[in-house]
């Protein structure tokens, strides 16, 4: 099973990714964007799993359960390097890069690969998007809501490509501390 762990993002953050969402739609062509339910930030992305192994992902999540819970905030809307995606990128802090980097640690001490090349914490908001105008112009027009926020809960998600497009299940979930 095709499997990441990623931050949940409160409800709120949603709703306010959402409408930044919408305002990017008035100036979109096409493009895939993301339902609000699947908005979340990735912190280690691992690919096919077996499901006997999904114990060991579960106890590498353990050893963060009741760490410091990153605030996070939105700082800009920005391309990925590939130009055809839009993220909102989210201000790296302390509590964030140490999570990123305990988990990995942990993950990788129970046989996981991650990703070593930089941490670039972000929420993707688009797929193939492609715009009347050039970006610089479109993100003009789109609101940042930049209110800080705590994401406190890790979990565990499946990648379940189905009719509706794909969707993410929770399998685990660890709480940090608010
Ligand atoms: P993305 O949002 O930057 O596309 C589920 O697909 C999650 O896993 C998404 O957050 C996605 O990141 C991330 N993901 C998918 N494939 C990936 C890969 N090959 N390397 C890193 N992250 C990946």
């Amino acid at each position: 099973m095709r499997v990441f762990v990623a931050l949940e993002l409160p409800q709120k953050a949603k709703d306010n990714l959402e409408r930044s969402a919408r305002q990017f739609a008035d100036f979109a062509n096409g493009g895939n964007f993301v339902p609000k339910e699947n908005l979340h930030l990735t912190l280690h992305f691992l690919g096919n799993v077996e499901q006997s192994d999904l114990i060991y992902v579960q106890s590498a999540m353990d050893s963060v359960a009741g760490t410091p819970a990153p605030t996070l905030a939105v700082t800009r809307f920005a391309m990925q390097r590939t130009g055809d995606i839009v993220w909102a990128k989210i201000r790296q802090s302390e509590e964030l890069t140490e999570l990123h980097r305990r988990l990995g640690d942990d993950l990788e001490k129970n046989g996981f690969e991650v990703e070593h090349r930089a941490f670039r914490p972000h929420v993707t908001l688009i797929r193939r998007k492609s715009f009347t105008l050039p970006f610089s112009e479109v993100t003009k027009n789109v609101q940042v809501f930049n209110m800080p926020f705590a994401a406190t809960r890790v979990t565990l998600f499946e990648s379940v490509f189905g009719a509706q497009g794909v969707t993410y299940r929770p399998l685990y979930t660890v709480e940090l501390k608010a």
